[in-house]
């Protein structure tokens, strides 16, 4: 008789740049979500997923907890409270070269309560500065001594501990046939990935608020069959500022930024796509979008 298989949804969360993104990706050997250095880099629940003889895992990344009073950070918190509700287990992901403080508390107090589904991963144990002890003080002191099975220093950039981690996380998943089909690795919306890849590589080309104040919108994307075979993916993108006076930073001078930016996706997405490509990126203002409800309902989603 074949073995019974696993299934599981797994909900990542922690603090803005604990490195949640990357190990999601590590996780699952491919790019499914990006990563930057620039806090609050993810706004969306992305879902990674790993299939392995024992089962399926649903990973769910999260945008870092950041506790504010304005409406983007409310709506950025909203998606990972969402997923929490749906999870199986809870990956809480701490980084081990930043001492815990306010923030931290943030996230702690979230996950308190769900204290039975959550498996700890203290990231970044590469990093010179890493002190895991504090992290693991910190959360005995907060939510009582954590069991040393479910506790696991790793570092997601190096890829260290992250095996063990994940057996860990297979063998807590309940028993239940996969949700996705087994070649699945994550279930985003093309233009969505898209969008993304393009926001990844302006975040990292951009100074001070830009990269808070941009989002990325695929306009148009069309399929076309080649008449030498193969197809094409035609696109035409937007990097959207907040307000005028930033568009002159984002297409840079004589347009090399925005070249970059456009040459280094195109770099990213050839990888991850078998279509050749063709992209128009542009830039345009939507005033103040960040206070706009319906482009926060639009942009900032459980589902993408
Ligand atoms: N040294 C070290 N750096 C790491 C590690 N994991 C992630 N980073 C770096 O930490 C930064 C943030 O990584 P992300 O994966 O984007 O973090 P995140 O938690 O998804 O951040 P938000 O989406 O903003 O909440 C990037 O510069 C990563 O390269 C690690 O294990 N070691
Ligand atoms: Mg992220």
């Amino acid at each position: 008789m074949p073995a019974v298989k696993k299934a599981a949804f797994v909900t990542i969360v922690g603090r803005p740049s604990a490195g949640k993104s990357t190990l999601l990706n590590r996780f699952c050997g491919e790019k499914v979500a990006i990563v930057s250095p620039v806090p609050q880099t993810t706004r969306n629940a992305v879902r990674g997923i790993v299939n392995r003889e024992q089962g399926q895992l649903v990973f769910v990344d999260t945008p870092g907890r950041h506790v504010s009073e304005k409406k983007f950070n409310k709506k950025l918190m909203e998606v990972g409270e969402r997923s929490i509700e749906e999870a199986d287990i809870v990956l809480y992901t701490l980084d081990a070269s930043r001492m815990p403080a306010e923030e931290e508390e943030a996230v702690v107090s979230l996950v308190a309560p769900l204290r039975e589904k959550v498996v700890f991963a203290l990231n970044k144990i590469d990093a010179p500065r890493a002190d895991p002890q504090a992290l693991l003080n910190f959360l005995n002191e907060k939510i009582g001594p954590v069991e040393g099975g479910r506790v696991f220093k790793i570092s997601a950039l190096k890829n260290e501990g992250v095996e063990s981690l994940l057996d860990c996380l297979f063998s807590l998943a309940p028993e239940g046939d996969a949700f996705y089909p087994e070649e699945f690795y994550t279930d985003q919306e093309v233009s969505f990935r898209i969008a993304e890849i393009i926001r990844e590589k302006a975040i990292r080309h951009l100074r001070q608020e830009i990269p808070h104040s941009i989002y990325v919108d695929v306009a148009d994307a069309e399929l076309k069959t080649l008449p030498e075979g193969g197809q094409k993916l035609w696109v035409r993108a937007f990097i959207v500022t907040e307000r005028e006076s930033q568009k002159g930073m984002v297409v840079g001078k004589g347009g090399a930024m925005i070249k970059q930016i456009r040459l280094e996706a195109l770099k990213d997405l050839k990888r991850i796509f078998d279509w050749k490509l063709e992209l128009d990126l542009r830039v345009k203002t939507a005033h103040d979008w960040r206070h706009n409800d319906a482009t926060l309902r639009r942009l900032i989603r459980s589902e993408v």
